[in-house]
This record gives structure tokens, C-alpha cells and sequence, in this order.
């Protein structure tokens, strides 16, 4: 009994001991958890939890090694980091002995809490280095060229090759990994199971300067005696068709990197003893035709089940009659790297919501959202039967499938049956399509809701926002700027899944990239796709109109609102991340833009009208698909490099880089200057010389006129600190006025929509921002919902009741993220959190309450939450009749000032109980009706009257 008491009075204290402490969880290695990297020094990071508030982390010591067992202070082979001090929990670089290919290291880390006391250590991750020297790799680039077989009027779509090795393994290893890419794509299978669960790999960039790689560990997939390496290439965005080529009569319309998809994979097996033995691709392997009869990203898949060869994929299969495969040399350049993002895959599937029977057999399927994806496909009948499925985002009022907005992309996916009595299943490899509405053509029997799957496909970004609120419009809004830009994170920031183009947009990017972060964690997203953008900066400096950058049609070149992606968007991974590596990995590059402006600028600071003439568009695409008058694209132009010179002197001291700092500081003020000089009139609104672009000939809706008096010129001045402080709050009304004058619509386009309810709200108009947000009529966020979106449509007007779909054979896109920049003010003004520090290891929750005249259509209700890479922040409101109630989330190791609407006078009470009461929570004093609170990490609740 007495033993008993004490083992509890023991265990009791350890609890409490560590329920005190710092315990770290969610270890990640360069941003993901356990994975395979080659970077030399790889980035850790941890989150923390505490059973107590206003928690700190005061110190960190992290342990590597090159296995478990040796996982301790004595024993720690790679690296012991002794204490250091601080509140780093992440970015922190590995420092310990140099790390070799293929190497394992184990590693945990330990964190001391405010109080100086350490925690426990946290339980053991891992990471493994990829091959580190191009010499290391011996695999050859081997394929099948099958491009004669391509026999389409419209569309060369030759098949995909499948190519196969039977090795032979020795009894005794311990490990296998695959090491494999392709210049296309690739699936790869090890006795007929597929490797790993990826999508589109090895994904997209510039071949001629890099390509990708996948690790898996296969070490479960083989065994002793003959194996059957196999794997089915496609042409994917190498050899494939891309973007808007084929519609705008480019000379090129595929094979814009290569003609003949290529496989480059190695196995590598370790015995007992550390020997390694590799299998690798080479001149022995055998290639054949097979049923893949046709595979295009864009244009879609056909498969003829009745040439499947049985059993290809395993050892034992005869092969004889296939043919030796071609062996392709490599560019000594090109740069083969372990893949940097987070892996496409098939992240969710949906089931059939609805199925339409339609004239002559065919059906309809309504998936009940707009996607991204393929479908899997079940059915039963005669080998031989044709099966064509054909994808839409919406129908037609007479309840055909609308395809016009798909341009040229063909969209369709055919499936020959082979005849099995017990059914077949489908789904295609290599292609995506962006679609709620499936039409299917040559079923035999009538479909039941299991014909069809869908397999949603994407960037698997895990989710770190949600957004909710009892207004449902506004909830669907969310869902539908998620669903968005979850169609179109694939591998890239695409503008659209549906018609042809599909290409990494830099305009839309940039204005959304803030956003992105809310929903989901995007820094390895970005950290892949900032390389492409670098990898397709002009000789001139300019980052390019979208990256990758094929040439898809010869005038394509750059744009003002979209080269500056180059700036912004690892200005927006260093704030939400903290992340300082892509800064001075990409200094060159941005340094190279920034002269490039300033070269185009000619010294004068601000780029007057016609600076840009000499593109095509004239201009740029300014505020591309804006309602009215333009806003001249020069003075835009003018804004954005005041902008991107701000950003490069903080990003410049972020990485202790004085001396740039100090340029971009100067060029900052220079330009702002000029701008003043040159745009503005003395009541301080903008104006422009309309006259010097004539009768607007070779600019974007030139004809409607330009002028300076826009939405979107007051809208971008204020969110880019162009002016003054006085003059920010004139601009203000300025906007507000011309909103007014407007019906109190917003007339704004791609670079105009973003900054208009951010630059509303902090000039004291959240009122008047949220009128915009919760409008139903056209044009607006909410018109969409209201006619039954289910994702951010292209335009504003990309259906209206009086004119349906008449943009559709133009450009028409109902899956396009740029308006959904939107999201950017929902997190953080509506929810109000803001980072002031990067990595928000500090920052705000500055609310704004929704004004009560809304009634119904108002919001009374608001919780949003965001995963930081610090942990969960929470900002919920709710007004209730006599007061308003915050609950509010810090995590661990952050501070946050909470502005509390208020007043100090108004005795507001924090968990039931006054100011003063928690040490947590410090008054720190009132601001705009805003009373601030200064909080430590743990979750509040916090009333004031209303
Ligand atoms: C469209 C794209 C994209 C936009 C450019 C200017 O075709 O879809 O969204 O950035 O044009």
C-alpha cells in the first residue's frame, strides 16, 4: 500500500514537473516531417505546448545522431547543441558534423521554459539526405520514342511508353531506396506496387536548368531473388501540350522542353555490412506500347483495357518481344535535386451528388464542387465497349455540358473496356481536370453512384486556417476560395485547372500569395516555386509573366503586377515564416530585378505614362479585368516599385545586409517622392497625363480612357504606404467617395481587389469594407455565391443573369483564385490577425466588429484560427445583446496584443475577471477605439459591453 502511495506521489510529481515544462511537438525538417532533403544544412523547427499561460521558451538544445539508440547527450554523433539561448522554435540550422548522402540523421530537441527550468525532450524525428553529388547518380536517361504514333488532326497525342528490368536482389539486405525522375512523368512500380502515393511527378521546372526527384523507401517492396522494376511515362509538361499555345497558333504547341519523355531511377539496396548494390536504368531495360493509347496533361488519357499486358509489371513476365529502350545523353548543366515541395497527390475524393440522364444514353454526373482531379471510374461490359467522359465546370441552361471556356484543351478521357465479367476500374495517370460536371457517353447499363468517383488532386499543403461565421454566404465564400486554391496549388500557382493554360501566373500569385498562407501552409510550396521563378528570370532582370516559363506564344515577356512575384512572394514566406534562406538564396535575382527597374526607370524614380509601351500588352495587363476607366498601368508600375524597394530594405536587413538596406531605403523614398511629383494634384488625388496614351490603342481596355481617380489607384496608394499619413486618411475619402459615386460597387480588377477592404479599413472605412464583403449584387464576392459557386470565378462578370456565360470561348475561368485575395482582410482585419514580427512570434489580434445595420445579411459571429509555425493563434467575436464577447488562442512561446473594441473607462473582464487580476494579461493602453492588451501564450475569453 505504502509502495503504492508513493509510486502515485511520484508519478504525480513528474506529471506536474512536466506538465510544467515546455514540451515540443510537431518536429519538421526543412518544413515537412521526416523527409528526404538535400539541403546542407537543413532547418529545424518544433512547436511547443504548456499546461501553463504566458509560457516562453528561454532556450533550446537539440540532439542528432546517426541512429536512435545513440539519441543521447554522451552518445549524440552528429550533434549536440548544448543550450542554446533564445525563442527560436524554428529556421534553426542544422550545425552539427557535415551530412553525407543517403544518411540518416535522428534527431529531438528539448526546450527551457521562462523560468529557466528545461522540459523533457521530445520524441525522436528524422531526416535523410538525397544524393548530394550529381556523380552519384548512375542511372541513365532512358525512353521509348513513340512520337511517330501520334496520328490527330488537332492533337499529336502519341502513347505512353511502359518500360520494365527484372533484377535479381541477393539475400541479406537491410534497406532499399528508389531514387527516380523523369523529364515528363513518371509512375513507378516495384512488383507491381506503386511507389509511394504521388501525383504528377516529378513535377514542373525549367528542364534544361533542373529537375526533381522523388525518394522512397522501399525497403518492404522487394525481396530476396527476381524483381520487377517497372514504370509508365508520360509527356507531362515536358513533351506535353501547354497553356494557350495550340489557341494562339504559337509555332510551338507541345514538345517545348523534349520530345520523348524520359526515366532516370536507381535502386539502391544495402546488406548486412553496409555494402550497397545499385540497379539503376540503363540500356538493358526493355520498352513497349501498351493500352495508354494517348496522355496529355491538358487534353486527357486514353486507355484500351484490351491491350493491357498482364502481369508487365511483375518478375516472370516475358519480355522478349519488347523492344530495347533508347538510352538518351544528360545536359551536363542540368541540375538534379531532391524535390523541394510538398508532393501532389490525391488529397480527398468525392462522392456523385447527382446524376442526370441525358438524350442518347449519356449522363451528366454532379460532383457538387468545382475541382481539380480525375475520376475513378467503375463499370461492366463487353471488351471493346467505349466509355468517353468529357468534364465541365458548369452546364448550360438547357442542361448540356458547358465546355466552350476549356478553349482548346480537350478535356476527354476515353476507356476501352476489355470485357471482365466481374467489372473494371479506371482511372487515368497523367492528366487533371478542373470540373464539377462529368458527361459520360457509351455506358451499357444504366450508372449507379458508384460509376464515378472523384479523386480531388493538389499540392498536398496541410490546412492551417478555418474560417467560420454565421452568415452562410461568407461561409461558402471560404469554402470556396480554400477549394480554389487548392485546384490551383498543383505543383505551381496556376491561374486555372480547366481550359488551356494552367501556368504559373505571377500577377495572381503575387496577389494572393498573403492570402494562400491563411488556408494553408505554403512554405514548401513556395520555396519550390520561387526557384522556378528565378530559374525564368529574364537577361534583363525582369521575372517573367508566368514560371515556368515555356514560350508559349513569341510576345510574352513581362508585366508590371506581375514580374514583382520575384519580391513579394519570398517577402511573404520571410513574414509568415521567418523564413531568411529564400531571401539570400534569391538576393541575385531580386538585386537583378530591382536594377532592372531602376534602369527602365531612367533615374527618374517614377515611370511616366508610356514607360511600358514597348511590351505587349502596352503597359503590362494593369488592372487586368477592372470594371471603368483604367488606371494608367505606369503609375501602377510606379507603386509597385516603391513597394517591392520597401521590402527588398527590410528583407535586406532581415539578412544583415546594411548596405542594401540602405539602397532600397533611399530608392524607396526617391520614388515615393516622384510619384507625388508626377501622379498627384494638389488636393493630393491621383492624376495622369490621359492624353499620352492616345486613344488607348494596344493597351488593355484602352479605349475606356485612363485616369488617376480610381478604386484602384487610392486602394493600392494606401496598402503601399505611397502617402503621407494626412494624406492616407484623405485617400480614404477619396475612395469611399468614388465608391459612392460607383453605386457603392467596387469596379476593381486583379491588382485592385486585394488591397481595396485592407486600405478601407485602415483608414478608419471597415464599415464601409465590410458593405463590400457581405454584398450580394454584381459586382461582388457574394453574387458569386449567390448563383451557386462553389469557387472563385475569373471575372466578376464570368456569368450574369443577363448575359450567362459571354465570355466563354474568350477567357472564362470559374476556378481562379487572384479575387479570392479577399481572404487576405478576412483573416486579418474581420478575424484581425496580423504578425508584427515575422513567423508571428509576435502579433495582433485587432478585430474589426461588423457593423449592426446589416441585419440579417450582417455577421454577428466570427471564429477564425490560423496554425502559425508558432502554433494555433484563435480570434473569435461574438456580439451578443449587451456586450461583445473575444475568445482568443496565443500559442506558446508568442505574444499578442489584443486590441479589445473600447474603451478603457468600459472595465472590460478577462476570463469573468478584471484587468490586473492575470499577470498574462497586461493593459498596455487605447488606440481608434481599440483598448490593447498585451497577452502570453494560453486561450482567453474577454468581455466588454457594447
Ligand atoms: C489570363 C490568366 C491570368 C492572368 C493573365 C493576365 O489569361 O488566366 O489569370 O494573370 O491572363
Amino acid at each position: 500500500m505504502k509502495f503504492i502511495f508513493c509510486f502515485l506521489l511520484l508519478s504525480l510529481t513528474i506529471f506536474n514537473l512536466a506538465a510544467k515544462g515546455l514540451k515540443p511537438v510537431y518536429l519538421r525538417c526543412e518544413y515537412k516531417e521526416n523527409p528526404v532533403t538535400d539541403a546542407a544544412a537543413p532547418r529545424l523547427s518544433w512547436e511547443l505546448t504548456s499546461a501553463e499561460n504566458g509560457q516562453l521558451q528561454t532556450g533550446y538544445q537539440i540532439l542528432a545522431a546517426s541512429s536512435e539508440s545513440k539519441l543521447t547527450e554522451s552518445l549524440a554523433d552528429l550533434w549536440n547543441s548544448q543550450k542554446v539561448n533564445g525563442r527560436a522554435t524554428s529556421q534553426v540550422e542544422y550545425a552539427g558534423k557535415p551530412l553525407l548522402s543517403r544518411q540518416i540523421c535522428f534527431w529531438k530537441v528539448r526546450s527551457w521554459d521562462k523560468n529557466g527550468t528545461p522540459g523533457e525532450w521530445s520524441s525522436t524525428a528524422k531526416w535523410e539526405m538525397g544524393l548530394l553529388d550529381k556523380k552519384q547518380w548512375i542511372a541513365d536517361w532512358i525512353g521509348l520514342d513513340l512520337d511517330n504514333l501520334g496520328k490527330g488532326k488537332t492533337y499529336h497525342l502519341p502513347p505512353a511508353p511502359y518500360l520494365r528490368k527484372t533484377i535479381n536482389i541477393k539475400p541479406g539486405f537491410v534497406k532499399a531506396r528508389l531514387y527516380v525522375t523523369a523529364l515528363g512523368l513518371y509512375e513507378f512500380s516495384i512488383n507491381g506496387k506503386k511507389t509511394g502515393d504521388d501525383f504528377l511527378t516529378p513535377g514542373w521546372t525549367d528542364y534544361d536548368k533542373r529537375v526533381y526527384y522523388q525518394t522512397y523507401d522501399v525497403t518492404s517492396q522487394i525481396k530476396a531473388g527476381a524483381n520487377a522494376l517497372a514504370s509508365q511515362l508520360s509527356y507531362g509538361w515536358y513533351a506535353g501540350y501547354l497553356g494557350y499555345s495550340l489557341l494562339v497558333g504559337n509555332p510551338v504547341v507541345r514538345t517545348f522542353y523534349g520530345k520523348v519523355p524520359l526515366l532516370k531511377a536507381q535502386l539502391e539496396v544495402e546488406y548486412v555490412g553496409g555494402k550497397i548494390e545499385t540497379f539503376a536504368t540503363s540500356g538493358q531495360w526493355k520498352a513497349s506500347v501498351g493500352a495508354l493509347l494517348e496522355s496529355d496533361l491538358l487534353n486527357g488519357e486514353t486507355y484500351d483495357a484490351r491491350k493491357e499486358f498482364s502481369g508487365w509489371n511483375i518478375a516472370g513476365f516475358k519480355d522478349q518481344e519488347w523492344q530495347n529502350v533508347q538510352v538518351y545523353p544528360d545536359k551536363a548543366d542540368r541540375q538534379i535535386q531532391v524535390y523541394p515541395g510538398p508532393p501532389v497527390k490525391v488529397t480527398q475524393t468525392l462522392a456523385v451528388k447527382n446524376t442526370i440522364a441525358r438524350p442518347e444514353g449519356s449522363y451528366i454526373f454532379d460532383m457538387g464542387q468545382n475541382f481539380a482531379g480525375i475520376i475513378r471510374l467503375k463499370v461492366k461490359g463487353s471488351a471493346g465497349d467505349t466509355i468517353r467522359l468529357r468534364f465541365g465546370e458548369k452546364l448550360h441552361p438547357d442542361g448540356r455540358l458547358m465546355t466552350e471556356n476549356l478553349r482548346m484543351a480537350r478535356a476527354t478521357d476515353t476507356y476501352i473496356l476489355k470485357g471482365d465479367a466481374k467489372g473494371e476500374m479506371w482511372e487515368p495517370k497523367f492528366t487533371y481536370h478542373g470540373f464539377q460536371y462529368v458527361e459520360i457517353k457509351g455506358l451499357k447499363e444504366k450508372p449507379s453512384e458508384s460509376t464515378l468517383t472523384g479523386l480531388v488532386i493538389g499540392s498536398d499543403t496541410p490546412k492551417v486556417g478555418s474560417f467560420e461565421t454565421d452568415n452562410k454566404m461568407i461561409n461558402q465564400l471560404y469554402s470556396n476560395i480554400d477549394w480554389t486554391q487548392r485546384a490551383n496549388y498543383v505543383d505551381i500557382p496556376t491561374d486555372c485547372p480547366q481550359r488551356d493554360e494552367r501556368v504559373g501566373w505571377t500577377g495572381d500569385a503575387q496577389v494572393y500569395v498573403k492570402s494562400a498562407t491563411f488556408n494553408r501552409d505554403v512554405a514548401s510550396f513556395f520555396t519550390k516555386w520561387v526557384v522556378d521563378l528565378n530559374d525564368g528570370q529574364y537577361e534583363n532582370g525582369a521575372y517573367p509573366l508566368y514560371a515556368p516559363r515555356p514560350n508559349l506564344r513569341k510576345t510574352d515577356t513581362f508585366s508590371p503586377g506581375w514580374m514583382e512575384a520575384g519580391i513579394i512572394c519570398p517577402y511573404q514566406v520571410y513574414r509568415s515564416y521567418g523564413d531568411t534562406r529564400m531571401i539570400s538564396q534569391g538576393w541575385p535575382y531580386m538585386v537583378a530585378f530591382m536594377d532592372f527597374l531602376e534602369k527602365r526607370g531612367k533615374g527618374n524614380g517614377v515611370f511616366k505614362e508610356k514607360s511600358f509601351e514597348d511590351i505587349d500588352p502596352k503597359g503590362g495587363f494593369g488592372d487586368w479585368l477592372s470594371f471603368g476607366k483604367k488606371t494608367p498601368p505606369d503609375m501602377l508600375a510606379s507603386f509597385y516599385y516603391t513597394y517591392c524597394a520597401d521590402l527588398m530594405a527590410e528583407m535586406a536587413g532581415a539578412i544583415g545586409n546594411v548596405k542594401d538596406q540602405e539602397k532600397f531605403t533611399s530608392t524607396a523614398a526617391k520614388v515615393r517622392k516622384a510619384i507625388l511629383e508626377h501622379y498627384t494634384d494638389a488636393s493630393g488625388r491621383f492624376v495622369c497625363d490621359s492624353a499620352a496614351y492616345g486613344n488607348g490603342a494596344g493597351y488593355v481596355d484602352g479605349q475606356l480612357g485612363f485616369t488617376g481617380n480610381t478604386q484602384t489607384a487610392y486602394a493600392n496608394a494606401i496598402y503601399m504606404n505611397i502617402l503621407s499619413k494626412p494624406d492616407q486618411r484623405k485617400a480614404g475619402l477619396y475612395l469611399t467617395e468614388l465608391l459612392e459615386k460607383n453605386g457603392g460597387k467596387l469596379a476593381t480588377g486583379f491588382l485592385g481587389a486585394k488591397p481595396l477592404l485592407p486600405a478601407l479599413s485602415s483608414t478608419g472605412h471597415s464599415d464601409a469594407a465590410y458593405k463590400l464583403f457581405l454584398s450580394k449584387e454584381f459586382p461582388s464576392w457574394g453574387f458569386e455565391v449567390e448563383n451557386g459557386s462553389t469557387t472563385i470565378w475569373e471575372r466578376w462578370d464570368s456569368f450574369t443573369k443577363e448575359d450567362g456565360f459571354k465570355y466563354n470561348a474568350a477567357m472564362n475561368s470559374f476556378s481562379h483564385y487572384a479575387f479570392g485575395a479577399v481572404c487576405e482582410w478576412m483573416f486579418g482585419n474581420a478575424a484581425g490577425i496580423q504578425a508584427s514580427k515575422p513567423g508571428f512570434a509576435e502579433f495582433d489580434i485587432r478585430p474589426e466588429i461588423a457593423p449592426d445595420d446589416l441585419g440579417d445579411g450582417g455577421i454577428k459571429h466570427l471564429k477564425a484560427s490560423y496554425h502559425s509555425i508558432n502554433g494555433t493563434i484563435l480570434s473569435e467575436w461574438q456580439k451578443q445583446a449587451d456586450k461583445l464577447v473575444l475568445k482568443i488562442s496565443v500559442p506558446v512561446n508568442t505574444v499578442a496584443n489584443v486590441y479589445v473594441p473600447g474603451k478603457m473607462s468600459d472595465q472590460l473582464l478577462v476570463d469573468g475577471k478584471k484587468i490586473g487580476s492575470s499577470a498574462f494579461v497586461k493593459l498596455k493602453g487605447e488606440q481608434a477605439g481599440y483598448v490593447i492588451l498585451e497577452v502570453g501564450s494560453g486561450s482567453y475569453s474577454i468581455e466588454n459591453k457594447r
